[in-house]
């Protein structure tokens, strides 16, 4: 299957050019964009690291991995009668019901042919005098193409933290971003999970109810509401797919892109009685519109603290012993780092078998042959499974050796910080482009819409230049800074800013701090739409 490609001359100046497009990953995005340019008539190939197709939801096949935005809206819409024959069977969709949904497009659509596997590419380099892209896999296969489409995704580049010491475990360890596709036996193991975000929070219920015993290596307590997921309602089907456009539209008008029963009331300007009956109706119904019961709760301190305290409240009343829910209230804002959605999280703690370890003030030293060493204390364990994250929205770009005008390295381009336009483009990159790039809405959405929004807006640009002879496109540096500038001032106006999270790059050790999304999915379209409307204002086609 993984045929490499026909070796092309590397010789400086002109090369000649085998495709039109060469896009790299074959998630969600990759996928769609494939069958975008197949549609214009383009040569275009995608080339993935992974053995499968599937992008992150190839990777993390840990158990209980789930989406958090609900299956009738986490879906290409696309397409009318793909949307009308697919069938998700739960509220919310499990990672292989996700995975089968992505088999069966790239089937349906006849996509694999144009796709290989098993080969990351290493380095993308711009080549001036023909205007085109080389890039290179780690196997030595090259091609080159007119345009460079990264469809790597916002959360694949795996954060593990160096603990010294790992070498010397007897065990086994795991990360749950990238979890074996053979089968993973926990069962009478004593495991240890390192790390309490949404990846955590999911694994966590799923090994306490194999493992003779689970250690949680908690450093920062998360807030999650329950899912309260289950069998999906054949009614809510029949609904949805009676009209899905409509359905699809009223989801493209909320702030995340997706349905939010969202309340235009102030939570400060609400009684304190009628305010808990509120969140705890959200509480009973599950899911993230949580934070949409008001208007101000990502926005005003005073009125997010309600939402906080409410969550903390809960946590009081399920687990059980008084200082392990102590440990486990969270104190920042609610929702400026991810809210998570779980199935039983809290009442994990109450189970015999589980202990949580606070990892804040004394972190983790030392792996050693048999656990873990906190505070000069072993904790035992034979398997360590690390949710500890991802180097989110950059890391998958920068892990590239990517190179644009006069030799740039994107590395250099990005030492302050990310900066794109749109989340489509980065100036001295030109035909270079970034599917749900940083600071793009991408990861404070639902991803699906946002991929396709995107994808959408390439080909049509891509289609442009092709209508009026024009090479290459690249967004102008004025149009950059106003972006970039732009995101980070939406953030700074909400709690988003807050708090030490990978949307600000804080997870990562050393990684510049500023906000990598852009807040708002109708305004950000909106923008989108305004930039062609105003023939591609903000960039510069030669
Ligand atoms: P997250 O949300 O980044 O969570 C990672 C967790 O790992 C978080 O609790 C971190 O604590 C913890 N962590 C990271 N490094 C360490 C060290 N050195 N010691 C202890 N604990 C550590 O990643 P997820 O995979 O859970 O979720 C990412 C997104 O994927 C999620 O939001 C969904 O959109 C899907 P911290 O909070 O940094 O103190």
């Amino acid at each position: 299957m993984n045929k490499p490609f026909a070796a092309v001359s590397r010789a400086a100046g002109h090369v000649p050019i085998d495709l039109d497009a060469v896009i790299v990953g074959a998630g969600f995005a990759g996928l769609y964009m494939l069958h975008r340019l197949r549609q214009m008539g383009l040569r275009a190939r995608v080339v993935e690291a992974a053995d499968g197709i599937g992008g992150t939801w190839y990777w993390n096949a840990y158990p209980g991995a789930r989406c958090d935005i609900e299956s009738l809206e986490y879906s290409y819409q696309f397409d009318e009668a793909l949307q009308q024959e697919w069938r998700w069977t739960e509220r919310y969709a499990t990672q292989p019901e996700i995975l089968r949904y992505l088999n069966h497009v790239a089937d349906r659509f006849d996509l694999r042919r144009d796709i290989r596997l098993g080969m990351r590419v290493v380095t993308a380099i711009f080549n001036e005098p023909s205007a085109c892209w080389t890039v290179e896999t780690n196997g030595g296969e090259r091609l080159t193409a007119r345009y460079c489409i990264m469809a790597t995704g916002c959360l694949s580049s795996p954060n593990a933290p160096a603990i010294a010491g790992s070498e010397t475990f007897e065990g086994r360890i795991y990360h749950t971003g990238r979890w074996p596709h053979e089968p993973v036996d926990l069962a009478g193991h004593r495991v240890a999970v390192i790390g309490t975000g949404s990846s955590g929070i999911q694994v966590i219920p799923e090994i306490a109810k194999v493992a003779a015993q689970l250690t949680v290596f908690q450093r920062t307590p998360s807030y999650t509401v329950p899912a309260r997921n289950a069998p999906l309602d054949p009614a809510v089907e029949r609904r949805v797919k009676a009209d899905y456009p409509s359905f699809r539209l009223r989801a493209s008008e909320m702030l995340i892109g997706a349905h939010m029963n969202h309340r235009d009331v102030s939570a400060l300007d609400t009684g304190p009685a009628e305010r808990v009956a509120e969140y705890e109706a959200r509480w009973q119904a599950g899911g993230t519109s949580f934070l949409a019961a008001f208007n101000d709760v990502l926005i005003h301190p005073e009125a997010n603290e309600t939402a906080a305290e409410f969550v903390r409240a809960k946590v009081r009343t399920i687990v059980a012993d008084p200082a392990t829910a102590e440990r486990l209230t969270p104190r920042h804002p609610v929702g400026c780092k991810r809210l998570c959605l779980d199935t039983d999280y809290y009442d994990t703690f109450n189970r015999a078998n589980v202990r949580l370890v606070d990892v804040s003030r004394k972190p983790i030293e030392a792996i050693v042959p048999g656990g873990l060493q906190v505070a000069g204390e072993v904790y035992g364990a034979n398997a360590i499974v690390f949710a500890t994250g991802f180097d989110a929205l950059t890391g998958a770009l920068e892990r590239i050796d990517i190179r644009g005008r006069g030799g740039l390295t994107l590395k250099e381009k990005w030492s302050g910080g990310a900066r794109t336009y749109l989340g489509l483009q980065i100036e001295g990159f030109p035909n270079l482009f970034t599917v749900t790039g940083p600071q793009s809405p991408s990861v404070l959405t639902n991803m699906v819409p946002s991929i396709e929004q995107h994808v959408n807006f390439i080909a049509d640009a891509i289609a442009h230049m092709r209508s009026r002879g024009v090479l290459t496109v690249e967004p102008l540096a004025l149009a950059e800074d106003a972006w970039v500038k732009h995101v980070n001032a939406i953030a700074s106006a909400t709690v988003y800013a807050s708090c030490n999270s990978w949307y600000l790059g804080a997870n990562v050790p050393g990684k510049p701090r500023s906000f990598l999304a852009h807040l708002g999915y109708p305004a950000y379209v909106q923008r989108c739409r305004q930039v062609v409307a105003n023939g591609y204002e903000g960039f510069a086609f030669q």
